[in-house]
Formats: structure tokens, sequence, C-alpha cells
């Protein structure tokens, strides 16, 4: 057995039994695709990611990649780049792209929840196979010509980057230097350095590579809107006759020495600086580069959410097989009866305590994700809110940055509670969570960290959205709250329900109050910035309770059914854990309330000598 468990009973509940998608399924919305081939896929992604997928997880962290400056080249783990082909060569990638380039139509919660299990258990081999997604954008966006490019690559399998970090433009991209300057044939030379491009060389996994680079046209603005995106090969390639030719000016000049997720090479890259021009070409022929890699991005975020969450739920698996084994101690009943028989430590209160935290988040944040990827589809979405297609699209845009920063959040956080579970033996290499640990740590940090999603949250996707799609979720929560889910049993759940909302909402509030406020007196937007993170978490929590309450209802109804004796067991820690996250941690979203309401500026106005 390799290091990875697998929750495909959770990820079907989820599709078919919470988002319905069995019927859009059946109408024929995608196709030839059903039911039970969805099943069938699951089932073989997961067999993939417990096997040659993840087998080479430990050895590739151990090992990681060698850069040659000579030659600017990568190596990867010969361990790794195996599993990395099993995974190619299953060309899952191909799910959800658009049939133009050669994919195939899936709805998109279909296309995470494979994510999910790809990346539980070997996220940078996801990574590395960005280049048919990115290759998606370049077709979306894209001239005609470069519309045919996208097909190409998608054909030949080529990798890929997003190239917008500098080393003083990281979460304020619009600091960026890189230049460009246009060439009388109407292609590009670029000139610059960028630092932490993910997957720049990637040893002989792809006969090429394409950069998605940002860059700044020579007089354009400052700004990110003086950004524009371009399209670099790492070696040219003449798209009509697919013939290679000579090796572009674009080089990595470094790899970074790493906390975790050490596979993934983490570059330099070096635009122009070698003799040799860094050619490239404008995408879409036009300047409107931010808003074309955030089509990136929002794939890119939605990701790294995923990956956090399929990190916790394998840790959180992992701990759960531990303490069904590991027999320290006594019932604490028995505490006093020093020859009481000793018990396995899932008979410990804290030890259920934590194993249900664990639990809660791994299960709520995937339910989050999923309903997220709902409103990724039209069909879906109207299927599960009643959103028309702008509705979700808004929905969706205010759900990424709870999967990625909320998720990101919580799974570090609680992982560190799957290690506790195991004791001493958490903290060896025999067991994977330290791993883990190490490995999510970066899902708070790349694609804007944790405090530029709560920004984002706040300002774009709630105040510039003017609450339309707050509202709206809001909405279906108010309704779940106000139904007769679960037949009486959730009453007391839906009551701490309704004061979460209530919590959120003041918090909401609150921080629209500061914002309105600094039109006056411009440092109360201070206190919406000490705010945004605790209240970023506090609509995560409530979106994960109600989600877990919503799976409650479910279950009840499946076990008045009469719920097989394989699924009972399932059911029964499906109404367990909603019950315990609604009483153990709803309630502090009214401290949060309290605490945003209370927001004072003093931690600003003391000089930085104070600290
Ligand atoms: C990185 C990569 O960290 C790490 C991992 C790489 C892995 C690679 C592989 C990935 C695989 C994924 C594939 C999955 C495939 C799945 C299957 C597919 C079929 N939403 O607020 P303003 C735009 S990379 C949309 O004024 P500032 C918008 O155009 C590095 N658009 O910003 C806007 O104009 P307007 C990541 C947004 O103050 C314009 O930007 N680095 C959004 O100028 C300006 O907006 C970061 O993430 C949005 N949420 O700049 C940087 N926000 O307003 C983090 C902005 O007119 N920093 N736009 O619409 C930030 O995000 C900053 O807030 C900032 C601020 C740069 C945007
Ligand atoms: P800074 O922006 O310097 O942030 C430092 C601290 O200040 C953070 O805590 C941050 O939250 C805080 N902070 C900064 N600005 C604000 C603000 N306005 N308000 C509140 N707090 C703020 N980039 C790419 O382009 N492509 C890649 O493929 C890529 N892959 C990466 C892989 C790895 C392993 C790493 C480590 C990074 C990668 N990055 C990549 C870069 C990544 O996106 C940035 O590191 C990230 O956006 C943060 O930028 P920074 O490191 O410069 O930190």
């Amino acid at each position: 057995m390799g290091h990875y468990k697998s929750n495909v009973r959770d990820l079907e509940f989820n599709l078919f039994e919470v988002l319905g998608l069995e019927k859009p399924l059946s109408e024929g919305a995608w196709g030839d695709l059903d039911a039970d081939t969805v099943r069938n896929m699951l089932a073989e992604v997961a067999r993939l990611a417990e096997g040659p997928l993840g087998e080479s997880f430990a050895d590739a962290d151990r090992n990681p990649p060698v850069f040659d400056p000579e030659t600017h080249t990568v190596a990867l783990p010969e361990s790794f780049k195996k599993s990395f082909k099993a995974l190619w060569d299953a060309e899952w990638y191909r799910m959800g792209l658009s049939e133009e380039v050669g994919g195939v139509p899936v709805p998109r919660s279909v296309v995470w929840a494979i994510g999910e299990l790809i990346l539980g258990a070997q996220p940078a081999a996801h990574m590395y196979q960005a280049g048919p997604a990115f290759a998606d954008v370049l077709f979306n966006n894209g001239t005609e010509e470069q519309k045919k490019w996208a097909a190409t690559i998608v054909e030949r399998g080529w990798g890929a980057t997003m190239v917008l970090t500098e080393p003083d433009a990281g979460s304020d991209v619009g600091a960026g230097r890189t230049k460009a300057i246009k060439q009388d044939d109407g292609s590009w030379h670029i000139e610059g350095v960028k630092r932490f491009i993910t997957s720049a060389d990637s040893d002989d996994l792809f006969e090429n590579i394409f950069h998605l680079v940002l860059a700044r046209p020579e007089g354009a603005g400052p700004g990110t809107k003086g950004l524009s995106l371009f399209f670099v090969p790492k070696t040219h390639f003449n798209f009509e006759t697919e013939e290679f030719g000579e090796r572009n000016g674009v080089f990595v000049t470094n790899v970074e020495h790493k906390m975790g997720l050490k596979v993934s090479a983490t570059c330099e890259v070096t635009f122009g600086g070698h003799g040799i021009p860094a050619q490239g070409w404008l995408v879409g022929e036009v300047h409107n580069g931010i808003a074309q890699m955030f089509d990136v991005i929002e794939h890119a975020r939605m990701m790294v959410g995923t990956k956090a969450i399929a990190t916790l739920s394998t840790g959180y698996l992992n701990a759960l097989d531990y303490a069904k084994q590991r027999v320290q101690g006594a019932d604490l009943t028995q505490m006093t009866n020093k020859a009481a028989p000793r018990v396995t430590i899932t008979h410990h209160p804290d030890v259920r305590r934590s194993l249900a935290m664990q639990k809660a988040y791994a299960e709520g944040l995937r339910a989050v994700y999923l309903y997220t990827a709902a409103h990724q589809d039209e069909v879906v979405a109207q299927l599960v809110s009643g959103a028309d297609k702008d509705t979700a699209f808004r929905v969706n845009d205010l759900l990424l940055p709870i999967v990625k920063g909320v998720g990101s959040e919580r799974a570090y956080q609680y992982l560190t509670d799957s290690l506790q579970t195991l004791g001493g033996s958490g903290f060896l290499q025999d067991y994977p969570i330290e791993q883990y640990i190490r490995d999510s740590k970066i899902d708070s940090l790349y694609e804007g960290t944790t405090a530029i999603q709560a920004q984002d949250f706040f300002f774009r996707k709630i105040a510039r959205d003017r609450g339309v799609a707050l509202a709206h979720v809001a909405g279906q929560i108010k309704t779940f709250i106000d139904s007769e889910a679960g037949n009486g049993r959730l009453k007391a759940e839906r009551a701490l329900l309704a004061t979460a909302l209530e919590d959120v909402q003041a918090m909401a509030a609150t921080l629209t109050g500061f914002l309105m406020g600094a039109q006056e007196q411009p440092t109360e937007l201070y206190k919406v910035g000490l705010g945004s993170v605790r209240f970023l978490m506090s609509v995560g929590d409530l979106l994960i309770g109600w989600q877990l309450l919503r799976q409650s209802e479910i279950a009840l109804a499946a076990l008045d059914n009469g719920a097989s004796d394989k699924d009972k067991g399932f059911y029964e820690g499906k109404v367990a854990i909603a019950s315990f996250f609604a009483k153990n941690v709803l309630p502090e979203l009214t401290a949060s309330r309290e605490i945003i309401a209370n927001t004072e500026n003093d931690i600003m106005e003391i000089d930085e000598a104070a600290f």
C-alpha cells in the first residue's frame, strides 16, 4: 500500500447524492457520459493514485531535482518520471478541455474530483501536466492562428508555465519590470528575470515547454494594467511544418531549495540574458495581459485549494488508520484502575475530538470545492442553486478565495492534528504526514497569499460585486435554515447555523462600514485589512457548517430508507460530524463578529520599533 488514501465514497456522495449529477448526466448534458462511467473513472483514477502515481512520493522528496547551470537543465528523479508517465499516458488531462483542442466534455465537479485524487497522491505531477490546460487558455484568448497552436500543443504534449513573479514583484505583480520590445516581424523580445517559476524545466518529460509570460511593452503604463501576455516557447517550433528550430533565449538560471513539494522544480528564469533574444508572441494580439493571465490564475487557485484539501484528506485517513491500531492507555473512565485493559487510542476523547475536527474540515472543504466547481457549469449551477449563467459566474468568483485561502490554511492547521494523532511516530519519515505538512505549506503562499485572498474576497468579490453573489449563497443557506431539514432532528444545528449566518452578515456589514468610512477618514481602510483574513476564515466555517448539515440531511434520509450495512457507518459519520462541527466550531463566529466590530487601529499607529 502506498502513502495515499483516497475517499472515493465521499466523492461519489458529493457528486451524486448532494449535487445530483445523475440527472443532467442521464439527460445527455455531456454527450454519452453517464453516472456509471463517472463512477468507473473515479475508481480508475483512485487505483492509479494509490498505486503507480503515489509510489514515488517519498523518493522524489528525498531526491529532489538537480540543476545543471552549464546546460540550464533540471534533472528529475527517475522514480517520479515513472509515476508521471503513468499519469500522462492515462490522458486524464483531457477532461474538461475544449473539444477543439482534443478535450473531453465532463462536468467541472468531476474534473476537480479527479484532480483531488491526483493532487493527493502526487501533487507535483498534476502541475507538470498543466500544458494542455494552459493551451486551452491560449485557445480561449488567442488569435485564429494561436488557436491552432493550442491544438497542436495538446496533441504533441508540451509542458507549460505561468510566469508572473519577479524578485521585486510577488503579491504586487504590477511592480514587474520585465520588458517586451516589439520587432518588425510582429513578434516581441522579452528581457528580464523572473523567479519562482514552477516547472520551467522538466527533464525529458516533454519535447517542448511554452511559457505564458507577463511583461511590459516599452511605453506601456504602470501597474498590472500595463502588462501584456506573451507566448514564449523554450525551443522555436514551426507550427506549419511541425519542425523544431533553434533554442529560444529563455533559460533556467537557478532552482530553489525548498521546505517541501521538492520535486516540483521552482526556477529562476532569465529572458534574453544569454546573447540570444527571448522571442515571444502577444497572446490574442491584444494588450490585456493581467485579465488573460487571470484565466490561468483562476484554474491555478482552484488547483491549489483542491491540492491542500486532498492532502488533508489523506492525512486524516492515515491518522485514522493508525489510531484504530495503536493501543495505548486505559479508557478514561478506568483511569484509577492501573490494571484496566489497554485500549486503542480511538477510545480517548481527545483523540476523538481531534479526528472529528480533521474529518469535518476534510469532508466539509471537499463539499465546498465541489459546490464551487458546480458553479463552473451552467447546467449544474442551475440545478444546485438555481443560479443563472451570470450568477453562477459570480458565485464561482466569490468562492475561489475560500477554496484557496481557507482550504490551504485549514489543511495545514489540521494536518498538524493528523501528525499529532501518531504521537512521536508522526514526526518520523516512516509515515507520510511530516511530508504532507511540508508539501502543503506552500498552498497558503503561492497563487496569492492568504492576505491577498482575503482582500480579493472582500474588496472584489463582495464590495465590487455589490454583494450579489454573497446574497445568492446566503439565500441558499437561509432556505436550508428555514426548511424542515432532518425532520426535526437538525433543529439545534439549524439554529446554530442561523446564528453563524447572522454573525457573518454582521461582519460583512461592519467591514463595509469601514470601507465607506474611508471616504472621510482613509485610515478606516486599515480596519478592513486587519479583519479581512478573520472574515475569510469565518465565511469558510459558515460554508463548511452549512455543507456538512446539508450532507447530514441527506444521510438521515438514507438511514431512514434503510441504508445497507456497508453504508450505515458512512451516513452515521455524516450526521455525527455535522452536528459536532455546528456545536464546536460555529459558535466561535460570534466571537469573531465581536472582534471585528471592535477593531481599532492602534496596532497601525505604533512605531515599527515597537515590534
Ligand atoms: C503561482 C503559481 O504562484 C503557483 C503554482 C503553479 C502551478 C502551475 C500549474 C497549475 C495547474 C492548474 C491547472 C489546472 C487544470 C484544471 C483543468 C482545466 C480544464 N479574478 O485589483 P486590481 C485582474 S503564479 C479575475 O486593480 P492590482 C482584472 O483584470 C503567481 N481577475 O489589481 C483586474 O482588472 P479589473 C501568482 C482579477 O492592484 C486587474 O487584474 N501570483 C482578479 O493591479 C487589476 O486588478 C499571484 O496570484 C480576480 N480575482 O494587482 C499574485 N483580481 O479590475 C497575487 C484581479 O478592471 N496578487 N484581476 O477587472 C494578486 O492577486 C494581487 O491582488 C494583484 C493586485 C496582482 C491582482
Ligand atoms: P510578498 O509579496 O513579498 O509577501 C510577503 C508577505 O507580505 C506575505 O505574508 C504577504 O501576505 C504579505 N503582503 C504582501 N503584500 C501585501 C498586501 N498588499 N496586503 C497584505 N499583505 C501583504 N510565481 C509565478 O509567477 N509562477 C509560478 O509558477 C510560481 N510558482 C511558485 C512556486 C513556489 C514554490 C513559490 C514559493 C512561489 C511561486 N511563485 C510563482 C510565486 C508566488 O506566487 C509568490 O511567492 C507569492 O505570490 C507571494 O509573493 P512573494 O513571495 O514575493 O511575497
